[in-house]
């Protein structure tokens, strides 16, 4: 077995939950202390810093939502001065504004060491040639996947999405062994090498690591017959880091939390109530070592369980099951997270329709498409048709810009979308993700 850290992803479950509390104490301190919000809502509820001694008081502390960040854009949950920040990142909020998040000197090596467990859980050297294909850029995939590779001391190339057929060349010239992307994406790779009538001996490829989107053990299962390679899922978010609070080992039979800086909890999303492993609900985080943007107990609305036992592994870090949907209605389309209320605030903004739509979201050859239809206001369907396409290019030029993805934007006949009595079902999404 090779681990990157021994010590820290094999310790016994005692010394690990000494450690978190240790952590945790001194956390709930210093967001006590540093930021105004998080005092506010502990005075709330009466809890002091003080009454926190150890893991067995987390659920004293109250819940951290994506709408605590929203209310203190962009920097009111920070814990540290801005001198000591040296990055930022941001990720689509749930309306205009993005959830922006910033990391310390430390925070940065933090991330590098649990991306640098990743990758040697995958089969990474230090000889190993890795192209990270994640976007770079606000985006944490293509950043957070990065600085573990030069951790590890592996060669990086690093590509950034976009232009496959450099893709392709990259990944042939260059002896690439490992490739880092969205699962969408590795497929669709997958094609167009046979496409070009590159053979899978070809190619040093060996593995993948892959994540940013939910996919399937069958996805699994076609993107290694199709490349060639075992493929790992490794999950994060923006809020908690990035790529790499949790990974695939060897076995790819869970994904380890790196939980000596993470405390995993699942909870009923309707009561609150944490659940025994085992049992599906909400995961939720706290981030125990986190400087810039430390959170505590942070609703992250992905639905998964935590497998119970050992892994063969030898790691005893918990592993969450691959994950099994939101509670929220936010979509991922290839690799960007998208929440309809951004559309619908776009769609109401430009005033040049009628506030009924319906958003259809496919998988046609391994690539998502989204399409927004919507519905023309009696007066523009009779008065100027001929300006249908003017309109439909301006609002999917806006959504475009908006989201960051591209989106067809179809107008129709006034009272053609279904009403609904109930809550509208605005979002048809065909891909078969769970
Ligand atoms: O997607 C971070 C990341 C980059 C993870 C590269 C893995 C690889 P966000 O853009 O903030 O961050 O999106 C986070 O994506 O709450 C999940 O809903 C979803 N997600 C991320 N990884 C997985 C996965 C990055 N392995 C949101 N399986 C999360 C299922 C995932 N969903």
């Amino acid at each position: 077995m090779t681990y990157w850290n021994e010590r820290c992803e094999c310790m016994s479950r005692d010394e690990r939950t000494q450690l978190q509390s240790e952590r945790l104490v001194k956390l709930v301190k210093r967001v006590y202390e540093n930021v105004p919000h998080y005092r506010g809502k502990m005075d709330a509820i009466g809890v002091k810093p003080e009454d926190i001694k150890g893991v067995e008081d987390l659920t004293k502390l109250p819940f951290t939502l994506k709408t605590d960040i929203r209310d203190t854009y962009p920097f009111g949950m920070f814990a540290t001065p801005m001198t000591d920040i040296v990055r930022i990142h941001a990720s689509s909020g749930t309306t205009g504004k993005q959830t922006v998040v910033g990391y310390t000197k430390n925070d940065l090596e933090v991330w590098a060491e649990c991306m640098a467990r990743s990758l040697i859980g995958a089969g990474a050297t230090a000889d190993s040639m890795i192209q990270v294909s994640y976007g770079y850029g606000l985006f944490t995939g293509g950043l957070g996947a990065h600085y573990g590779v030069e951790k590890i001391g592996a060669s990086v190339v690093p590509a950034s999405s976009g232009n496959t057929a450099r893709q392709i060349t990259m990944l042939k010239d260059f002896g690439v062994d490992i490739l880092c992307c969205t699962p969408s994406y590795a497929l669709y790779l997958a094609e167009e090498i046979a496409n070009a009538g590159i053979k899978k001996g070809e190619l040093k490829l060996k593995a993948g690591v892959f994540g940013a989107e939910p996919w399937t053990e069958e996805m699994r299962t076609e993107i290694q017959d199709k490349l060639g390679i075992k493929a790992f899922d490794i999950y994060g978010l923006s809020e908690i880091m990035g790529p790499s609070v949790a990974c695939d080992c060897e076995e790819r039979h869970g994904m380890h939390v790196q939980e000596d800086h993470f405390i995993v909890e699942i909870i009923n999303p309707d009561t609150g109530e944490v659940l025994p492993d085992g049992e599906k609900g909400e995961v939720v985080f706290t981030t125990i070592t986190k400087e810039g943007f430390p959170l505590i107990r942070y609703r992250t609305r992905d639905i998964s369980r935590i497998i119970p036992g050992d892994c063969p592994c030898g790691r005893t870090t918990r592993r969450l099951a691959k994950f099994q949907g939101r509670t929220d209605d936010m979509l991922i389309v290839r690799g960007v997270n998208v929440f309809p209320s951004q559309i619908e605030s776009v769609l109401l903004e430009m005033g040049e329709t009628a506030p009924h739509y319906e958003i259809l979201v496919d998988r046609i050859s391994n690539h998502d498409t989204m399409e927004v239809h919507v519905e023309m206001t009696p007066a523009f369907f009779s008065d100027s048709i001929k300006n249908l396409e003017i309109t439909e290019k301006k609002i999917s030029a806006r959504l475009n810009s908006v989201l960051g993805i591209s989106v067809k934007v179809v107008l129709v006949e006034p009272k053609s979308i279904e009403r609904s009595e109930g809550k509208a079902k605005r979002v048809i999404d065909k891909r078969k993700l769970h």
